[in-house]
């Protein structure tokens, strides 16, 4: 009883410290109170290992009995997901995460030792597209394409690479890019590689976690029709609980249902599929539409805002929900940024910038999204405030650092 307690009292001040801070982090946001209820629930006590039966011709439903309700549950949550964003891809809704979602659909297509091409870390992809250190790294030969000069994707170098390292399966996605991804364009360039070489089109994956809201809203290109494999999370723009789905051309569907079960997880957690549900039926509203319209107009308002105050953003400006503040002229760390920001109720991320001199534990930057505080009702004006806020912290800091030298 005693460690419960204990619990609840961590939670309640979670709670406030949620409640009382200006969120920022551009992965984050506020699920709303029936996501909450259907991830709480009795749900959490079923184990489903398997899919509904009828689900895929050939495969053998469930290895446990007392399934029927969540049969029907997984293949709302799909149909939902599917309606989301308007497509007869076929989708999967148990990855845990969307580490467990990029791996399993890695491993449908892929087998260790083959060659990977993606957005590299330090310019704004993620651990799970081939850093050394994580499972990516490790079981594929991953191979990375970077940004120009001012910052944005460099599809040139992305075609070159393409040739050099004639990759198995081509990656776009990232965790801190802000302008379009062009996936149309990326498409091109691997038909016209496969055609060129007589080859195999390499998988086109995408890995759009962090845009999905704005895909789902019409706010950014929809990679459906192009991608042969779509993995996403559920937390950040998409606004549902945290976990992982994947999307793929039907013709993939056995593959990907069997790296995800049995491949590399086991029971599927029902609870966290019916907020996916939950989420998804939000996210079908014209109310979410408006909600993540409103997202992209507050995330340029707040980068405009910072650009006035003479600060550099890294590709000058943002098209989506997230931004990045480069501080290397400031001589601050996105570390001590953070920090000291957490301090006063702002809570962000520090973040590599491109050709970032300074380690990942300190960082030249951070990054800044506005997913989170349009859940809460910030529009422009608010967002605009924040910055300012921002800067007397960093103007404050600078002179401290100048007092200190
Ligand atoms: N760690 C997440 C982010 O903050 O972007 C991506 O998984």
């Amino acid at each position: 009883m005693h460690e419960v307690s204990r619990v609840f009292e961590l939670i309640e001040r979670e709670r406030r410290r949620q409640e009382n801070t200006v969120e920022l982090i551009a992965s984050e946001n506020f699920v709303s109170e029936n996501v909450l209820r259907a991830v709480g629930s009795c749900l959490t006590n079923k184990y489903s290992e398997g899919y509904p039966a009828h689900r895929v011709s050939g495969r053998c439903g469930r290895y446990y009995g007392g399934c029927d309700i969540v049969d029907e549950l997984e293949e709302y949550c799909c149909a939902k997901w599917r309606e989301v964003f308007d497509t007869d891809y076929h989708v999967n809704v148990q990855p845990h995460s969307g580490s467990q979602a990029n791996m399993a659909a890695y491993l449908s297509v892929l087998r260790p030792g083959d060659a990977i091409l993606a957005l590299s870390l330090s310019n704004g992809g993620h651990l799970t597209h081939g850093s050394s250190v994580n499972f990516s790294g490790r079981l594929f030969d991953c191979a990375f394409y970077e940004v120009d000069g001012s910052g944005c994707i460099d599809y040139e170098d992305l075609a070159a690479k393409l040739r050099a390292h004639r990759p198995r399966l081509v990656l776009a996605g990232a965790s801190a890019y802000s302008r379009v991804i062009d996936f149309a364009r990326i498409r091109r360039l691997i038909d016209a590689y496969a055609a060129e070489t007589g080859e195999t089109a390499p998988y086109f994956m995408v890995d759009m976690a962090h845009i999905a809201g704005l895909v789902a809203a019409g706010d950014h290109p929809s990679p459906f029709g192009l991608a042969d494999l779509i993995t996403t999370t559920t937390h950040k723009t998409l606004r549902g609980p945290r976990g992982g789905m994947i999307f793929c051309r039907p013709e993939l569907a056995k593959q990907v249902d069997g790296a995800v079960f049995p491949g590399t997880q086991g029971g599927p957690l029902q609870h966290v599929i019916a907020g996916k549900a939950v989420a998804a039926e939000e996210a079908c509203t014209p109310a979410y539409r408006e909600y993540i319209h409103q997202v992209v107009k507050n995330c340029r308002a707040m980068c405009e805002a910072f650009l006035a105050m003479g600060y550099h953003v890294v590709t000058g400006g943002t098209d989506n929900h997230l931004f990045l503040l480069d501080l290397t002229e400031t001589g601050l760390t996105g570390k001590d940024v953070q920090d000291e920001l957490d301090r006063c109720g702002i809570t962000l991320n520090k973040n590599c910038v491109p050709n970032d001199t300074k380690p990942p534990r300190l960082t030249s930057g951070v990054r800044i999204g506005t997913a989170a505080m349009t859940t809460r009702g910030y529009r422009e004006a608010d967002f605009v405030r924040v910055a300012e806020r921002i800067d007397a912290v960093l103007r404050r800091m600078q002179r401290e650092q100048a007092q200190q030298a």
